[in-house]
């Protein structure tokens, strides 16, 4: 058994969460099921930056105290990980107090190592980046990401040495491996050469909002430089049993605009603090909403806890999953999401269960029959797929499987078998609900209420992923039809 860390990007607090959090919260929750159902020792850790001076501006803005600000919108985070079906292992709250104590120690121990400096800074500051901007980085005047002109900030402040890792953040990453997909590995490794590697100012002074630095009252330690601390403090470095269980994580999982922070900046600061580097840093796309970025003057913000409402999370976590190919920018609507309902849940995966549960209450008094499965269906595929962070092909393999199945039952017609007193009719029925229990597995890290729900069904326990060999449920068990899985969408 092995063990496996990821994590996601923790999310700023200065609004409620968007459809693109959820977006990444369910991957990476697919992920940690996805080995936990391959036997693996999981912790999957998400949570919130709450130190950024944004957070304290829109509380401003609001005219709210920043604490109690923050405090009311981590809640909307907390929810959607109970809404969304998250199996997090830890929430991490960068105002806790493990948080900011070991920040405080990491600081302290690059300061001491002789990486830190004071001098001036000079230069522009985009706050919806919360990073120092320059000026060829700007498109007409204004951040690219945020579409807002950066601030010109003059401050004395502190500087890490990252000059000094250029080397071997050039030779970390060089190869394909430590960023996946491997062309974001090519960005970075690309900027870094062209650009060389410069000193990062890290630090902010006379913020009323963030972490003390240790050495200077004055000042707040930067903010992303305490939010990457997250994924160690989570696990209590540096004596915490869960930091030597688990680090170096597996996967961080992000999303593209965050990439330098991830596969540059924060592998410098590790290097410095003599601490091991992550394994992989994982970069999604972007979602829009109706062909459109997401923004609040756009007025497009979907609530995601509003569409698990409507719809459920089973039906969400699929749409997000099925409709955009891993690492790709995605589109996302409610149209979109009704008509997948319709055709793949309620048609595809929820006809073939009703009906074979039917099946079995009728011919079979609701016992699973003696019969051998013989439906074929060979997952070297899907697996493929799943390696692979395919995941969109991978549920689509799964669909072929369910197709395939439909087709079986369509061909089979154990109704005419039933009037003819066929032998064929238990293989058939047990075909089908043998298969049915392999797909419960399968779409189980996507969908893992609907899986719960088909095993209820059946009357088995789920098992792992070496349990979808053929043949390995048992007859004679009392099943039980219940309601339809989806329903479908007009
Ligand atoms: O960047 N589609 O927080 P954040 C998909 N606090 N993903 C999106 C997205 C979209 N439209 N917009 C943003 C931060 N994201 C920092 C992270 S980690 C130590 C600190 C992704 O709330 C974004 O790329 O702006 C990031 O991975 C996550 O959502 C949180 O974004």
């Amino acid at each position: 058994m092995g063990k496996y860390y990821i994590t996601t990007a923790i999310d700023y607090v200065n609004a409620k969460p968007h459809i693109g959090h959820a977006y990444e919260k369910v991957i990476a929750d697919v992920l940690a099921r996805w080995n936990r159902l391959n036997g693996n020792e999981v912790f999957y850790l998400t949570g919130t930056d709450e130190n950024a001076q944004k957070n304290a501006q829109a509380a401003k803005e609001q005219g709210d105290d920043i604490q109690r600000f923050v405090d009311r919108n981590v809640r909307y985070f907390i929810e959607l990980c109970k809404k969304l079906n998250l199996s997090n292992d830890y929430f991490i709250r960068t105002t806790e107090e493990k948080h900011i104590k070991i920040s405080q120690n990491i600081f302290e121990k690059v300061l001491n190592k002789g990486d830190i400096y004071k001098g001036t800074y000079e230069g522009l500051y985009c706050q919806g980046c919360e990073a120092f901007i320059t000026e060829k980085e700007l498109v007409d005047g204004k951040c690219p990401e945020h579409n807002k002109e950066p601030k010109y900030v003059k401050e004395e402040n502190y500087f890490f040495k990252m000059s000094k890792y250029e080397k071997e953040m050039l030779k970390l990453l060089e190869k394909p491996g430590f960023v996946f997909p491997d062309y974001r590995r090519k960005e970075m490794y690309n900027r870094v050469k062209e650009e060389g590697l410069k000193d990062l100012c890290v630090s902010r002074k006379g913020t009323d909002w963030g972490i003390e630095l240790p050495n200077d009252k004055d000042y707040s330690i930067y903010v992303w430089f305490d939010a990457l601390i997250n994924y160690v403090s989570a696990l209590d470095y540096p004596n915490g049993k869960l930091f030597k269980k688990f680090w170096p994580a597996d996967v961080h999982l992000i999303g593209k605009g965050i990439n330098w922070f991830h596969s540059v900046i924060w592998p410098t600061m590790l290097m410095s603090a003599e601490i091991k580097i992550p394994k992989q840093i994982v970069v999604h796309g972007y979602l829009t909403v109706d062909g459109q970025k997401i923004s609040k003057s756009l007025g497009n913000v979907i609530d995601p806890v509003e569409l698990v409402e409507k719809y459920g999370a089973d039906t969400l976590r699929y749409v997000l999953i099925r409709d955009i190919p891993f690492g790709e920018d995605g589109d996302f609507s409610e149209k979109a999401l009704i008509e997948r309902i319709n055709s793949e849940l309620a048609n595809g995966l929820g006809n073939l269960v009703s009906r074979s549960l039917g099946m079995t209450e009728k011919y079979f008094d609701e016992k699973i029959p003696k019969g051998v499965n013989l439906i074929k269906f060979d997952l070297s595929k899907f697996e493929e797929h799943f390696e692979k962070l395919e995941l969109h092909s991978a549920l689509s393999e799964i669909w072929r499987y369910i197709n395939e199945c439909n087709k079986f039952i369509d061909e089979k017609k154990p109704w005419v078998l039933a009037k003819e007193n066929s032998k064929e009719l238990s293989d058939v029925i047990y075909s089908a609900l043998d298969s049915i229990r392999i797909i419960s597995i399968l779409v189980n890290p996507f969908i893992p209420e609907t899986s719960e729900k088909i095993n209820d069904k059946l009357g088995v326990k789920l098992g792992n992923y070496k349990d979808t060999k053929i043949n390995l449920l048992k007859s004679g068990i009392k099943t039980n039809k219940g309601d339809n899985l989806f329903n479908r969408v007009e």
